[in-house]
């Protein structure tokens, strides 16, 4: 008898024997944690939660879903924005967790690389770095919880890509279960390999469309020795764009990580985060952090962000500014920063719009889709913050003070248009470094090349014909 005859008790009792007991979960209590995402946007329902504890069990997990036709929907620390690691609501998908899966498999000092496994957490990466004296540079808010694998799975950006680049820039080879249960053994270190298609390319950024990343191969750097941390009061995104320029130049390649932020994102962060205060006596409509960092342990970098901070001032960008007196205060300005995203929890339902357009054109996007959304919903409270030295705009919407949560809701689709066609008009694209998951599945079909979407449906079907992976994630339907 083919597994696909059998019921989904016997798939599971042929998972169990494949992972162990420890590595099968279906207890509804247990369960839960996995159906629904970070935020409570997304939930579904699932068979079971398959917990394998090697490669070689996650490509039998692999063959004996495919062999079923169930559906496997890969996730690593759940902390995804799109709903990509959510199942759908049908209760017969299975979730692949990589949990068990945390090794660090080897760390080569010299070749400056280290391999994962794919249920690392990112935290966990870079303490494994720090301890070898090197640098893992990514860097994101949900970096306690976040799996390698997930990075990989939606290519993260975070706060360090403007000097290191995205997950993909920082990856050297795959270990990946393809959808026909075969591993694929790409785990190479190496800078240099031009013998034809570079695959790792096609499972970075798939969201577990296209196989299982189980292992990575990652580079590192030296490690960081000294650090400077500005928080400048701006005008608006213009002078944003402006300073980045002026810092730039001054400070070359040490410049890590240019945030910026609206004061309504921060007006959020003060009323429902702990631990923070406003650095400044009087609010400011827009403001930037800066972050320059070298491998010299003393190397005047306070001095470089005040030469910086002076020419801006001597052009009228700024309209404040405050450095870091030590480790501690530049903390304390990233919690302002990095405490956004939770904070907008707490004012009802938050409309996500990660979007990018070129650096140049932050300024007229902003400008313009402001003005667009004040016309479409007065009162309408914009929380824009981001990625700006990369283009990278967090564009997200909170309801009007006082009005319904269902009511805002119901107007996503709307509210999501005026964003993402304002996007499109300045060349952009609706997802920088989030992905597609399930929430922008469908609108896919409207701002991507319909060319790029067939390409697309022909490397999914060469290498998922039966879409097993993740099935209902980032293609849209047609
Ligand atoms: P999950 O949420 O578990 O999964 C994400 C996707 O990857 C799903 O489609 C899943 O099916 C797939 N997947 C997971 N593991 C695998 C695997 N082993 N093989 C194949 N597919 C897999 N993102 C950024 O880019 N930059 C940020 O600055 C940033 N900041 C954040 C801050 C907060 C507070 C939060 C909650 C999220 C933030 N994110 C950010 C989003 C999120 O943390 C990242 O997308 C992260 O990379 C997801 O990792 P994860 O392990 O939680 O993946
Ligand atoms: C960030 O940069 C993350 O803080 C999360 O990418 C953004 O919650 C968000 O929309
Ligand atoms: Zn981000």
């Amino acid at each position: 008898m083919r597994t696909a005859d059998l019921p989904v008790a016997d798939l599971l009792a042929a998972l169990r024997s494949a992972v162990g007991p420890a590595g099968l979960v279906t207890d509804p209590d247990q369960l839960a944690g996995h159906l629904t995402d970070w935020r409570g946007a997304w939930s579904g329902q699932a068979a079971a939660v398959v917990r394998p504890g090697s490669t070689a069990e996650v490509a039998a997990v692999v063959a004996l879903c495919r062999d079923a036709g169930v559906g496997l929907v890969p996730q690593g620390g759940n902390t995804g924005l799109c709903g990509g690691a959510v199942p759908d609501s049908s209760g017969r998908q299975v979730v692949l967790s990589l949990s068990r899966m945390r090794a660090v498999r080897e760390l080569d000092a010299a070749n400056q690389t280290i391999t994962v496994e794919a249920g690392a957490v990112l935290q966990s990466v870079q303490e494994a770095a720090a301890a070898a004296g090197r640098l893992f540079p990514l860097s994101l808010g949900a970096e306690g919880s976040a799996t390698i694998g997930g990075n990989l799975a939606t290519n993260a950006g975070g706060t360090a890509v403007l000097r290191y680049g995205t997950m993909r820039d920082l990856t050297l080879g795959l270990e990946v279960v393809l959808p026909d249960g075969r591993i694929w053994h790409g785990l190479r270190g190496l800078r240099k390999d031009n013998t034809g298609y570079d695959l790792k390319h096609l499972f970075v950024g798939a969201e577990g469309t296209l196989g299982v990343i189980t292992a990575a191969v990652l580079k590192l750097f030296p490690a960081v020795r000294s650090r400077a941390t500005a928080w400048v009061a701006l005008p608006g995104p213009a002078a944003a764009v402006a300073l980045i320029e002026v810092v730039r130049a001054l400070a070359g390649d040490r410049l890590t990580g240019f945030e910026v932020m609206s004061r309504q994102s921060v007006e959020f962060v003060l009323r429902h985060a702990a631990d923070v205060r406003d650095p400044f006596p009087a609010p400011h409509p827009w403001y930037a952090l800066v972050e320059l960092s070298d491998t010299l342990p003393a190397a005047g970098l306070d001095t470089v962000v005040e030469t910086a901070l002076a020419e801006a001032f001597d052009r009228d960008l700024p309209r404040d500014a405050v450095i870091a007196a030590g480790p501690a205060q530049g903390a304390a300005l990233w919690r302002l920063r990095e405490g956004i995203s939770a904070a907008q929890n707490g004012e009802g339902p938050s409309l996500k719009h990660d979007i990018t357009v070129p650096v140049s054109a932050i300024p007229a996007f902003v400008e313009r889709t402001d003005r667009a959304l004040a016309e479409a919903l007065p009162g309408i409270r914009v929380v824009a913050y981001g990625h700006v030295g990369d283009g990278n705009l967090h564009y997200n919407l909170s309801k009007p003070v006082g009005s319904d949560d269902d009511e805002f809701a119901a107007r996503a689709a709307e509210l999501a248009r005026v964003v993402h066609d304002g996007t499109a008009a300045l060349a952009g694209s609706i997802s920088a470094e989030h992905g597609v998951g399930q929430a922008k599945r469908d609108v896919l079909a409207d701002y991507k090349d319909p060319l790029e979407l067939d390409l697309m449906r022909g490397v999914k079907a060469m290498l998922d014909p039966t879409g097993l992976m993740n099935p209902g994630k980032v293609l849209p339907p047609g």
